[in-house]
């Protein structure tokens, strides 16, 4: 079914029905499992998302950078329907089946690198990150890992030692696996001596850190994501990439790039790295492959892939038919529809507004990211300081006039925009007007 394109406030959000569902939510939902906004959904599709009140409020969220096609997109309905009634599941370990072989062979085509490759597939982001530090350091017999300040790899207990925000992810959730690495990121926003000296500065740090604290020859791989998302959309200093992935090849170190969240279209291109001509030993993805079923994949080297021996990689659903069939749906998609176009379209709109925005209001102290994928970073005007209180009155804002936006940023004070790349021109700009108006109204 089809949903009009427009945003449509029948009651307050949230609304009397969603309330009720809320307090069941409560009663029978551990309460660390959080909330964003308490609107309960019936449907969704496009830019919208409508509501068990009847409400249709503007997506600037894509359920965290997953429904990058649109929601329930048509391809990937009829593919699901279709491999749904074939067969759900056999495992793969079991007797396997093409769509799980399909998605590899896109996957190895798509990924950056001109080299052959192999991929395995799993349910989630954090599995995928899991299994991408398994294969990295069962391939150089190293250990160490190393990981950088602002970082976001999961939930699991691996990924949260990854992970470099304590609340809420990782407060009292401890021990953590070992054998990780903390770095400073190439934050040119934040970077000590300023902007100009990020890439260098952060390179220097980083090879005499893992030089003096780890040994360039104990250290298995190192792990960033080449645009950070949850650390607050941070775009590494122009040049530090590259040079930091090329350091590392020069002592056999892997580089693993998660780009769970900046995969798939959303940075304008297939993947994120590609803006800098870099290439990943091995890359992490999840989110926007398959249009909102959980699947996910590490690709990479094929001698770094296949150094881990027979039945040491897998999963009981890793790779479920369903699953794949709607990864396929989506690349076709993305293929068809031109999505990293759109999100390059999506940028030439966005980033002009945003860019006005902050030079109205002091409290922006930064607006960044790529394509799709942009964010607003707010400070108490004329300093440094993060303003998170201001970041929160502004989403509630949004929120309470139907614009799903999100927060991010390790001092929460950096509100993200993920629309899905299908969103139409009048629904992309009247989200930003409400935006406007929330900080009208709020800073
Ligand atoms: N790596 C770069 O962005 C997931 C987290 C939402 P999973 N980001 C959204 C939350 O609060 O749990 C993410 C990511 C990057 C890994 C992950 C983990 O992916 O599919 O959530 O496990």
């Amino acid at each position: 079914m089809t949903i009009e394109q427009k945003r449509v406030l029948t009651t307050a959000i949230p609304g009397p029905r969603s309330v009720e569902l809320h307090a069941r939510k409560t009663a029978a939902v551990a309460a660390g499992v959080g909330t964003t906004l308490p609107v309960y959904v019936e449907r969704a599709g496009g830019g919208i998302v409508v509501d068990v009140d009847g409400n249709q409020l503007i997506d600037f969220g894509s359920g965290i950078a997953v429904t990058s096609i649109g929601n329930a997109a048509p391809r990937v309905v009829e593919a699901v329907q279709a491999q749904v009634a074939d067969f759900t599941h056999t495992c793969f370990m079991v007797t396997p089946y093409e769509e799980y072989v399909a998605v590899a062979e896109k996957l190895n085509e798509l990924t950056p690198g001109d080299f052959e490759k192999r991929s395995a597939l799993f349910n989630s982001g954090a599995e995928a990150v899991e299994n991408a530090v398994k294969i990295a350091r069962h391939a150089t017999g190293r250990q160490a890992i190393v990981a950088f300040d602002h970082a976001y790899h999961g939930r699991t207990n691996m990924t949260m030692a990854l992970t470099a925000k304590n609340m809420p992810y990782k407060h009292r959730f401890g021990p953590f696996a070992g054998e990780i690495y903390r770095v400073p990121m190439a934050y040119p926003f934040r970077w000590p001596t300023g902007p100009e000296n990020c890439a260098d500065e952060a390179f220097e740090t980083f090879t005499s850190l893992v030089h003096a604290q780890i040994g360039e020859s104990n250290c298995a791989a190192v792990i960033l994501e080449p645009i950070q998302g949850e650390g607050g959309f941070i775009v590494p200093a122009p040049g530090f990439l590259a040079r930091m992935v090329d350091w590392c090849r020069d002592h056999g170190i892997l580089f693993i790039a998660d780009e769970i969240q900046t995969g798939f279209c959303r940075t304008g291109d297939w993947f994120a790295c590609e803006a800098e001509d870099v290439v990943p030993d091995l890359i992490t993805t999840a989110k926007g492959i398959a249009g909102g079923l959980p699947l996910a994949a590490v690709t990479g080297r094929a001698e770094v892939m296949d150094a881990v021996h027979g039945g040491g990689l897998g999963g009981t659903y890793g790779g479920n038919p369903v699953a794949c069939a709607a990864g396929l749906a989506s690349i076709e998609t993305m293929q068809a529809e031109d999505l990293c176009g759109a999100a390059r379209r999506i940028e030439g709109i966005m980033r002009p507004r945003l860019a006005a925005l902050a030079e109205k209001y002091p409290a922006i102290g930064d607006v960044r990211g790529r394509g799709a994928m942009l964010a607003v970073e707010l400070v108490e005007p004329g300093t440094k300081t993060p303003n998170p209180e201001l970041t929160a009155a502004v989403a509630k804002a949004c929120h309470a006039e139907g614009l799903i936006t999100l927060t991010a940023g390790t001092f929460g004070n950096v509100l993200r925009f993920l629309p899905p790349l299908v969103i139409g021109e009048e629904l992309l700009l009247e989200g930003l007007g409400i935006l406007e108006a929330a900080f009208g109204a709020s800073a």
